[in-house]
């Protein structure tokens, strides 16, 4: 065992400004007088890891040699954001770390703020993945997150005359003092060739792969601490790079240009996150991307496997493999390509441990957000795999045929391969058919799942499926987020309910307590302030921490309804206009988030939203009762001014189309209160905090349904609403747009002739819930209550619950305790 007690370890006040001051000049190279800022931040950030290290290598020591079983996270995205706070808190170092900082003279404030974001996923899904790591060390399970190390994130938005633009992320412009970088640890990944049949030793058939190239992943390993605990697993992510051995051959023939490109070529895998949240057609580089992590993780696994001298036929026993969504699903093939070709198992036991491997974690319904790939292109890159692929469904086809003899229509729905109008691999047949366990991510939408999208699935192995609703942590997104509620719950009900979020139950009798309340008012209007204080820099708007916060902030999607919103705003103001003195409670609406930059009607929205801020922030009658706010760059760092200064959270999607929502859980966790339909964890929430204290409105996921298959016709609600049709009116007429009357037809044409998403019937019920709103939130003593019983409630949406869940249902893992001495 090593002993690594040194000074470094040294956790006391003296050893960690010791530390920090030996960073500043020793690894910054500086003197203190002429460190700049990035110097300070760095030598803190090293300072923390020193720390994060220690606890690191105990973790590995500790592990080693015990029977234990693996967990391991295959993620495309890992929304991580900045480390340096979350690990001050999680170390229980972040007064001392203060003071430091005051000792030696400066704002830890803006030494935090030089931290960039790892900003390496598009919204939910990444920062579900980031969550889930926090839960897993917080409760000592042994875990590994598997994913990309992009070199550019998800794009940094600006707004320019009220339209979104794109900026290229760098958040490894001065390096990150995170990551470990691991030049010994590497795998090789091949694409596109052929295959070729032989006979081995024993004279047995197989298979191998003549690949077109090879390319080499390298792993950069980046610690994650648990809250207050010793457990310090592991992210690690996969940098594409060339293969020495090319440049070389090259180099012999005298090709130095071409050495270059290849060189170039195989960098470009992990050059950049496609910032969709949903599937590109048909977009060759992203399945290499995910090809090229999933193959390094796998052989990762397998070479940790080994070390331990584990009989391949038992890895499921020492690893979980976890498939968030079906980016990684071609980990399926993979494994039994690993398992087959090059360890020569023979298929059946092969096929066993890999489902006993994989479980498959759902997250949408929409139909076109479902993965499918080409078979053309899906052969040209991975040939074997393909044969694998077409071997898995022979096998899974004909037992779907020994149980539904005839039904030749199930077996086309239930195939590996779509031939239903060209020929297309299904991700999600192959998660599925490839893991022992699939689940949705909120009550909801795990029922859906079973009777819509993965029925006949569902019909055949039941057992496989279950729910496991989504959570967020409280670390990050309340006691990071909100130092000032924490303290207030703090000097209530201690602080365990940082590890057991049920406890903020014991709040609930402190609604009833005026002067709690009083407090509790106070907070919030601080954090409101907060807030204020940020959208007065980003965007010269200012606003009145007085009025209510209501605030919308999630990827731009249609489904989600941003639209929705913005016509009840134009309601608001078109009543204020025919009657100036219109009795409203004044109201900030606070938009944030990013659209696909090849999303047109998303970015349409944005400049719809800054549009319609524009006409009624400048308008004289509306006298300061109505603002509206379009925050830019919606990223985890910013989220932290944002989730605590909402009086009113905007959960406002079709029913049926959120699988689940997570930013409802942190607001609500804030004190906010929902305004929200019932679709994903919204039922939920308002199933845990009280129908009495959650604003509902709208059609159901059932009423969504037989609307549409009876033919929904929008023009018929819109005839049937006056007021619909005179905010409809002023948006066509180009009130918002300088008499520009073309510049929002798409959206209005899209909303008039087919409105998809149902926003016109549901946007009656909608501005009637909204006068609700307005009318409670001016008994202030009952609001207050009505918040302070929604953070009181808001346990079960830790995402420490949602990780319990998995580690008894699907894994099977047992917590590891970590000494450190
Ligand atoms: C797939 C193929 C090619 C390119 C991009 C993609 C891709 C990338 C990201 C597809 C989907 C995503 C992200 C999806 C996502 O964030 N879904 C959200 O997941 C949350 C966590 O479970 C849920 O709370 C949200 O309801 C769900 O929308």
């Amino acid at each position: 065992p090593v002993s690594c007690t040194g000074g470094r370890a040294d956790m006391s006040l003296d050893g960690l400004r010791r530390t920090f001051r030996e960073h500043v000049f020793y690894t910054q190279g500086r003197f203190p007088s002429v460190a700049t800022r990035n110097d300070l931040y760095m030598a803190f950030a090293y300072t923390v890891r020193d720390q994060l290290l220690h606890r690191w290598i105990k973790t590995v020591e500790q592990m080693a040699g015990k029977d234990l079983k693996i967990v391991s996270y295959l993620s495309a995205e890992f929304l991580l954001g900045p480390h340096l706070e979350n690990n001050l808190i999680n170390l229980g170092i972040y007064d001392d770390v203060l003071g430091i900082a005051k000792e030696e003279g400066f704002d830890i404030q803006v030494i935090f703020d030089q931290e960039e974001e790892p900003g390496l996923g598009n919204g939910g899904l990444g920062r579900l993945a980031a969550c889930y790591l926090d839960s897993l060390a917080s409760l000592e399970v042994p875990a590994i997150g598997y994913g990309i190390r992009y070199e550019f994130g998800i794009f940094d938005q600006e707004i320019r005359d009220g339209w979104q633009v794109e900026r290229t992320d760098q958040w490894l412009r001065l390096g990150n003092p995170w990551e470990l970088a691991r030049p010994e640890i590497t795998c090789r990944v091949s694409f596109g060739g052929r295959t070729e049949p032989y006979q081995d030793d024993r004279g047995r058939y197989r298979v191998r792969w003549i690949p077109h190239r090879t390319v080499k992943g390298v792993a950069y390993d980046t610690p994650i601490l648990g809250y207050r605990v010793n457990t310090c697993n592991l992210l690690r992510l996969w940098k594409a790079e060339a293969i020495e051995s090319f440049e070389f051959e090259a180099f012999n023939v005298g090709d130095y240009y071409g050495a270059v490109d290849e060189k170039i070529y195989s960098e470009n895998i992990t050059k950049v996150l496609y910032p969709n949240d949903e599937p590109v057609q048909g977009k060759q580089l992203r399945l290499e991307q995910q090809y090229f992590f999933v193959s390094c993780s796998l052989q990762d696994m397998l070479r940790i496997y080994k070390l331990g001298g584990g009989k391949l036929d038992r890895f499921s026993r020492h690893f979980a493999i976890q498939l968030n969504d079906t980016h990684p699903a071609l980990g399926v093939a993979e494994l039994m390509r690993l398992l087959v070709d090059e360890e020569g198992m023979d298929w059946e036991p092969a096929w066993d441990v890999t489902c006993k491997t994989f479980g498959y974690t759902n997250h949408t319904l929409l139909p076109e957000a479902l993965e499918k790939w080409p078979v053309e292109l899906f052969a040209g890159l991975f040939p074997r795999h393909m044969e694998i692929i077409y071997e898995i469904n022979r096998r899974f086809l004909d037992e779907v045929r020994r149980r539904w003899p005839g039904d030749e229509a199930r077996v086309a729905r239930m195939s590996l391969i779509d031939e239903s109008g060209g020929r297309f691999v299904r991700m999600a047949h192959l998660a599925c058919v490839g893991s022992h366990a699939i689940n949705g991510v909120a009550e909801l939408h795990s029922r859906l799942l079973k009777e819509d999208v993965l029925r006949d699935f569902h019909e055949m192995t039941p057992e496989k499926f279950s729910n496991k609703t989504n959570g967020v942590t409280p670390r990050r997104f309340l006691v990071l987020a909100n130092p000032g509620l924490t303290r207030l719950i703090e000097g209530k009900i201690g602080d365990t309910w940082i590890r057991r979020p049920e406890e903020l139950r014991k709040l609930e009798p402190c609604a009833d307590d005026p002067a709690f309340r009083e407090e509790w008012r106070r907070v919030k209007l601080e954090n409101k302030k907060n807030l204020a204080r940020v959208i007065r820099e980003r965007t010269g708007i200012e606003v009145d921490p007085a009025s209510m916060f209501d605030i919308q902030v999630k990827r731009l999607h249609e489904y989600k309804r941003q639209h929705l919103n913005v016509l009840h705003i134009i309601a608001l103001y078109d009543r204020i206009k025919r009657n100036p003195s219109y009795d409203l409670c004044p109201r900030t609406f606070i938009f944030g988030g990013k659209a696909a930059p090849g999303y047109f009607m998303a970015k349409l929205i944005i400049k719809l939203i800054n549009s319609v801020g524009d006409t009624v922030n400048r308008d004289p009658d509306v006298n300061g009762r109505l603002k509206v706010v379009f925050f830019p760059d919606l990223n985890v760092k910013n989220a932290k001014f944002i989730y605590p200064a909402a009086d009113l959270s905007e959960q406002i999607s079709t029913a049926g189309k959120e699988a689940s929502g997570t930013g409802n859980m942190k607001f609500s966790m804030n004190g906010a209160l929902t305004i929200g339909t019932l679709d994903g964890a919204n039922v939920e929430i308002r199933e845990e905090v009280g129908a009495e204290n959650f604003f509902l409105f709208g059609l159901t996921a059932e009423e969504v349904y037989s609307l549409k298959r009876d033919g929904y016709r929008p023009m018929e609600y819109f005839q049937a609403n006056p007021e619909l049709q005179r905010v409809v009116e002023r948006i066509a007429s180009g009130y918002f747009s300088n008499g520009d009357r073309e510049l929002f037809k798409p959206l209005v044409d899209a909303l008039m002739f087919h409105d998809t998403f149902m926003l016109f019937a549901d946007f009656g019920s909608y501005a009637d819930v909204q006068g609700r709103v307005d009318e409670a939130y001016r008994d202030r003593e009952h609001w207050t209550r009505m918040s302070i019983l929604n953070s009181a409630r808001m346990g079960k949406f830790s995402s420490d619950r949602a990780i319990r869940e998995y580690c008894e249902d699907i894994w099977k893992v047992k917590p590891v305790p970590i000494l450190l001495e």
